[in-house]
């Protein structure tokens, strides 16, 4: 039987797919240096990585029961594959140093898995995994609005631009997850699965294909003639141009 659920997730899958062409038509279409470049392959992990996952769950794989409720592992395992790239990437185009894009991530990666944790547990120890990666967070709203912004305040005016595009859309957009979890089956049972699946899988396509899109239309912020406007930061930036490797400012 065709239920509200798969039409969802494969509607979701698709919503990813398109993702996915988008990425192809930045990673075909960049005259980025060859250093930018290898960071877009990254890119190719968030639409990709969730169209194959939603694919999979439109086909019922990877389902299991707590507690009487039905948990999507692949949900979780696609959030700990993309959410750090979603993250780690707007670092980068910030111009963070390794250092910094790694304790970002290192975050990211804490939240998701203390998340899983609150789903397989019960009573306190649930409520003390959503309240501890509810504080994972926190501290990635903390970065994103209290750290980076120092640090992309160092360099090109294009590249400043893109950061503030996917810090905003990252710092609004993910504050849904920890809310509908609240209001799910797994917290206070406001929602039911079935709205928690097709809220969800709205949110997870926002965050994901439109954030290809912004670094597809920006791809010119990492041009040679773009970075070379880089007033010179002394956070070692993991984004500076190898010099002679031809990148040319077309302007798009
Ligand atoms: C959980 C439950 C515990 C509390 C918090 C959560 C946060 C999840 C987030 C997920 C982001 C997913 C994204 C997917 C993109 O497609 C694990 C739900 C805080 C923020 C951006």
């Amino acid at each position: 039987m065709v239920t509200a659920e798969t039409v969802s997730l494969s509607l979701g899958s698709l919503g990813m797919v398109v993702g996915v062409v988008i990425w192809y038509r930045l990673w075909a279409g960049s005259d980025a240096t060859t250093r930018e470049r290898g960071a877009f392959v990254w890119i190719a992990v968030i639409p990709g990585v969730a169209a194959v996952a939603y694919a999979l769950m439109a086909l019922n794989v990877g389902f299991i029961s707590v507690g009487g409720v039905e948990v999507p592992v692949l949900r979780y395992v696609d959030w700990l594959l993309t959410t750090p790239v979603l993250i780690g990437y707007a670092a980068h185009a910030a111009g963070a140093s390794r250092r910094t894009i790694g304790w970002i991530v290192a975050v990211d990666v804490a939240m998701i898995v203390v998340g899983w944790a609150g789903v397989v547990t019960t009573g306190t120890t649930r409520l003390a995994a959503f309240s501890a990666s509810s504080l994972c967070y926190l501290g990635l709203l903390y970065a994103l609005y209290g750290v980076l912004p120092d640090v992309a305040a160092e360099r090109s005016g294009p590249r400043r631009r893109l950061f503030e595009v996917l810090q905003n859309h990252v710092g609004l957009l993910w504050v849904t997850y920890p809310v509908v979890w609240a209001a799910g089956p797994l917290g206070f049972g406001y929602v039911e699965t079935i709205g928690v699946t097709l809220l969800i899988t709205f949110v997870d396509v926002m965050a994901k294909t439109p954030y290809v899109y912004f670094v597809s239309v920006h791809r010119s912020a990492f041009t040679d003639a773009a970075e070379t406007a880089t007033t010179g930061s002394t956070d070692s930036p993991v984004g500076t141009p190898a010099a002679a490797d031809g990148g040319e400012a077309t302007g798009d």
